[in-house]
Parts: C-alpha cells; structure tokens; sequence
C-alpha cells in the first residue's frame, strides 16, 4: 500500500486519513493547528461525528496513521484544508490552499500525485495550485500527478458516506486521474467517476451544494406562501412530492453549515452569473427574520420577553455551529430585529430577552444553558434544529415551567396535535 500525506485534520482529513490507515496505507496527518496535533495525541478528537473516536483510535493504534509536525515526502498528498468565503469581498479565501502548496512544493518527487479535496472555486487546482507545486521544477502531467476530488461526505454520516459515495475524479491529465483513482479504489465503494479536466471536478462539487441550496429556497419560499394561506407547508410538500418528478427539500429556519450557504458563492467568483442561485441564497437568509415575525404575531409584542431557542448546531445531531440558523436567530433577536420589535422609547427597539440551549454542542464561548433553565419563565420556545432530543420533549413538563405555551417548531419535529391538547400555541414553518 501507498505512503499518503493528509493535509488538515478537520471534519474530511481526520476521517480520510483514519479510512486510509485502515485500509492499510501508511498515513502521515499534518495539521497547522499543532494544539489538534498535541489533542489527538492525548486521544482527544475535537470533532462531534458519530464513530469518529473509535476509528480514529483504531488507526492510531495499528501505527498505520502517524500524526506529524512537519509535511513528509509522500506518494500522495491529500488536500483536506478550509477554503472559507469572505462575503464581504465576495471572494474564496485560498491562503490555505496555498500554504500546502508552499509545503509540498519542497518534497514533491517525480511520480508522486497530489489530490485537492477541499471545496474551491472552479479554476483553482490549475490556476492556483498547480504553478505553486511547480515552482518544485517539476511538472504537473508530466513530472506529478495533480488532481481535483471533491469530498461529498454528509456530516453526521461520514465514515458511512466516505466508503460508500460515488467519487468525481479529475486530472491534469490521463495519468493523473488513473493515480488518483488507484488510491480511491482501495476503500470507496461506490462509482468513481472521472471528468475531463479538475476544473469540471470542482464545477461539479458547486453545482451539487448549489442545487441543495437552491431546493431548500424553494422549500422557504413555499413555506412563506403557505403561511400567507394559512395551510401546512410541511403536508403541501409531501402531497407535491407524491408525484414521481417532483423532490421540494424540507423548508426550516435558514441553511446552515460550512458548505451549502458558501458553495453558491465560489461559482461566482469569475463569473456575474448568479441570479436564481443567489435569490435563493438570500430567501434562505432570510428565514431566521420570518421566524422572528412568526414570534412577534405570537407573543404580540416581542419586548420585554423570554424567548428560548433549541439548537444551535446548524442541523440536527451534529455539535457544529457553523453559520447556525439558531445562532442568526438569536442575534436577530437580540440586535437586528426591527419590524418585530416595536419601538418603546421614542423609536428605540426593545430587544426580548433569548437564552439558548443545545444537548450537542460544547464551546465555551457560547452562553449555553440547560434545557430547564433556557425555558424557565419562558414566553415561547423555538425548535431551531432538528435534534433527535427535541422529538422527545415532554409537552406538560415544559408548560409548566413556561410563562406562556407558545412553540415554533421550524424543523416540523413535534406532533403540533399532542402539543395543542398540551395548551401549546403551535406553529410550524
Ligand atoms: N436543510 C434544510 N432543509 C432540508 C435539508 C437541509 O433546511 O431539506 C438545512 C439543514 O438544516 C442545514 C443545511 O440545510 O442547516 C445544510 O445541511 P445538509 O444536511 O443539507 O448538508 P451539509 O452542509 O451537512 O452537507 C452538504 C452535503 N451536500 C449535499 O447533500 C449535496 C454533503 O454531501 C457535502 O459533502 C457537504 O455539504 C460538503 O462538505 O460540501
């Protein structure tokens, strides 16, 4: 088996590089961060992801993934790196990216492959990469493999989704692929696809998230249309998607995560043409304002209340808050809500008073509290993440402590007629 360098140790690396290791490749693991070296080495994982640990740990343990300080001269190097979205300036951030290639670039050896698996924009693994690992002397196609493979992992269901997804493969050139797919081969169940050029790989990884992305605005914006009739989006969509060519996603409080709310974005870089993609960009934006308004027709004047919001990791059963619908709402809540909060002082909002809790989520950053004490004297509570935890919630233990029954369930996970017969004030997205 192959000698492979994985580059990040983050929610992709550390599950690739565990895969690789036990599937028996010699795995190096570099990460910057050398605080989630030293933890990995105390046997600490910082990611929440079902069966990581034990994976990792087994990895570890067989001595077929090392951790390392420093990058090591490898048959593959696999790219696993942040490549975050500066919205302001509309722009991808690449300096990590490009760090890695400032690394390999100085033991890149003839016949060594070097795969991108982070999410760029299209263009990058030719335009940016390929001349900084050249600066080595040697070229790509020729003297290197260089390819882009999207990761398509679901976080939550990794270690599952990295055997078995189909993979997109693209190469500089014919050979650069057959390397790439060689190494893919050895642990991917599903189909490896392979493209013409990286730069369709990495098109096609957008156009998957951005189709995701899109569907949910459609699903939000149904969502909207289904309150101004006062009927139940929820049963609408499931009665629509009845039919064999239709598919309308689950509407909710806004997307979240590290992927579906910036990917759209990275296919605009270059180009002006984000129309319907960036409308949906802003209707799923725009949610967390909704589910204020929703509130504020509820508790008839949000100032001066308690408002208890469940969940802040950006989707169910994960301890991610990255771009969180719950942390939006919150914010919304607390400093930018204008319309829903009426102005008591000669024009100077109001803002209700939020407490937040969340079985998954630990950082110490965030003022979470237990679920009695976010809901003790509460005037509604919002379900903002469809945690398995908040199905279970008992309607009269929580109505007791609350000072008015008024849930929003924006994930659609209570049964409203159970809540209503409680004395609950339901409403859902
Ligand atoms: N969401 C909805 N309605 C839905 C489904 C999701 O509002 O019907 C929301 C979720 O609550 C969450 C957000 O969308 O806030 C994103 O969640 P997700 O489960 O759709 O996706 P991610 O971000 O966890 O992972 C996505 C996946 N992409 C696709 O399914 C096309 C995953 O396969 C990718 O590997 C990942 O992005 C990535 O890394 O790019």
């Amino acid at each position: 088996m192959s000698s492979v360098c994985v580059h990040g140790l983050g929610y992709i690396g550390l599950p690739t590089a565990a895969m690789l290791a036990n599937y028996d490749h010699d795995v190096s693991g570099y990460d910057a961060d050398t605080t989630v070296i030293s933890e990995l080495r105390d046997g600490e994982i910082h990611l929440d992801e079902p069966g990581l640990r034990a994976f990792v740990t087994q990895a570890l343990e067989s001595g077929k993934l090392e951790l390392v300080e420093e990058i090591v001269p490898a048959k593959y190097h696999v790219v696993c790196v942040p490549t975050p979205f500066d919205s302001d300036e509309k722009a991808a951030d690449l300096s990590y990216v490009r760090a890695v290639g400032d690394a390999v670039a100085p033991v890149l050896r003839t016949g060594d492959t070097v795969i991108l698996e982070s999410t760029v924009p299209p263009g990058t693994t030719t335009g940016t990469l390929q001349p900084i690992l050249e600066e080595s002397g040697l070229t790509a196609g020729d003297d290197f493999a260089l390819v882009h493979c999207p990761e398509t992992v679901l976080p939550g269901n990794i270690i599952t989704e990295l055997r078995q997804n189909a993979r997109i493969v693209g190469g500089v050139n014919g050979i650069s692929t057959e390397s790439a797919v060689h190494l893919y081969d050895s642990f991917v169940e599903g189909e490896i696809h392979t493209t013409a050029d990286p730069t369709t790989a990495e098109f096609v990884k957008l156009i998957q998230n951005t189709f995701r992305d899109t569907n949910i605005g459609l699903a939000n914006e149904i969502a909207r249309l289904a309150n101004d009739y006062g009927i139940d989006s929820r049963e609408a969509i499931e009665m629509a998607n009845e039919h064999p060519r239709v598919d309308i996603l689950q509407p909710g409080p806004g997307v979240g995560g590290h992927c579906l709310p910036v990917d759209p974005w990275f296919l605009g870089v270059d180009s002006d043409e984000l129309d319907l993609i960036a409308t949906a960009r802003q209707v799923n934006d725009g949610m967390v304002e909704f589910v204020a308004e929703l509130l504020a027709e509820e508790v008839n004047s949000l100032a001066g209340t308690r408002i208890a919001i469940l969940g802040v990791a950006y989707k169910g059963n994960v301890g991610d808050t990255r771009m969180s619908p719950g942390l939006r709402l919150a914010r919304e809540l607390q400093h930018g809500h204008r319309q829903a909060v009426p102005a008591t002082d000669g024009g100077s909002p109001e803002s209700p008073a939020v407490a937040i809790h969340d079985p998954h989520v630990e950082d110490p950053t965030l003022d979470l509290q237990t679920l009695e004490a976010a809901t003790i004297d509460a005037d509604a509570v919002v379900i903002a993440t469809g945690h398995d935890e908040f199905g279970d919630l008992d309607p009269h233990a929580l109505g007791e402590r609350m000072a008015q029954r008024t849930i929003i369930d924006t994930k659609a996970i209570l049964d409203p007629e159970r809540w209503r017969e409680a004395g609950f004030t339901v409403r859902r997205i």
